[in-house]
């Protein structure tokens, strides 16, 4: 099987590391293919970077529709684009946020969301609203650490598990969920340190994907998550209104500004 794990901002530096962290879990038949938009922020940390890293997200889900990948992970905290992704997609589409949510309630009774910076705190909120029962998730902590900084900054690990310690104490929790797809690589250390379950969304998505292929499931194209209706789209989107069968190839190239940004 081929799971196709989008890492929707544009760093390549970051998916080659997210690869790195799915690759490690995935099992023998499974082939993990990491892609990097060709659009979109540098790394997302605010509404505005969250919403305008969907196009391209989207378009990389498209071509994995062409090139047969049987599933998707979305790997950012945000889980942008779940939604949209699932109507284009034939396979399952997990975000991370949400596996990692859902592994830590089956791990403990209490999480908290050890995440970058302060201002994302509430899009994590938003998610534990929607994944989690009322109660689940006991409180989320920002390390204030960019997100294209944890890859280079020699104090991340101690800050994050400084903060995993005073957050399991404050919240009463018993579960650490790492709010970053950038944190993956940290997650048995942190783990180790605090001596309580840390979840890494990036690895639990790969799995959950993984599982729910091999048995079969695929998302259910009878109502909601239905294929989008084709129109017209206007601008710089213009290729995306197309129908599916022709969507990909008038995706490329998108001429934002004149300058051709062919993949
Ligand atoms: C992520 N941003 O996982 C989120 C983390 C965050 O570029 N990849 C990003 O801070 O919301």
């Amino acid at each position: 099987m081929r799971i196709r794990v989008i890492n929707p901002n544009t760093t390549a530096s970051m998916t080659r590391l997210i690869e790195a962290s799915a690759r490690a879990v995935a099992g023998p038949g499974t082939v993990v293919e990491a892609v990097t938009p060709a659009m979109g922020p540098a790394s997302i940390e605010s509404h505005y970077d969250e919403a305008l890293a969907v196009p391209g997200l989207l378009a990389e889900v498209i071509a994995g529709e062409r090139s047969g990948a049987d599933g998707y992970v979305i790997a950012c905290f945000g889980d942008p684009g779940l939604d949209a992704a699932r109507e284009v997609a034939a396979g399952p589409v997990v975000g991370i946020a949400e596996a990692a949510m859902h592994a830590a309630m089956l791990a403990g009774r209490g999480f908290s969301v050890v995440t970058t910076l302060g201002r994302t705190a509430g899009r994590a909120h938003d998610l534990a609203g929607r994944y989690a029962p009322a109660g689940a998730c006991r409180g989320v902590h920002a390390c204030e650490i960019p997100v294209l900084e944890l890859e280079s900054d020699p104090t991340v690990l101690p800050r994050v598990v400084d903060l995993a310690r005073r957050a399991l104490e404050s919240d009463g929790s018993d579960v650490i969920v790492l709010g970053c797809a950038g944190m993956a690589a940290f997650c048995a250390e942190v783990s180790e340190r605090v001596g309580v379950p840390v979840i890494d969304g990036v690895t639990a998505a790969t799995l959950l994907v993984q599982s729910l292929v091999t048995l079969g499931v695929r998302t259910s194209k009878r109502d909601e998550y239905a294929p989008p209706p084709a129109k017209p789209y206007a601008g710089a989107l213009a290729g995306f209104g197309a129908p599916a069968s022709s969507r990909l190839d008038s995706l490329r190239p998108i001429d934002w500004n004149g300058s051709s940004t062919a993949r």
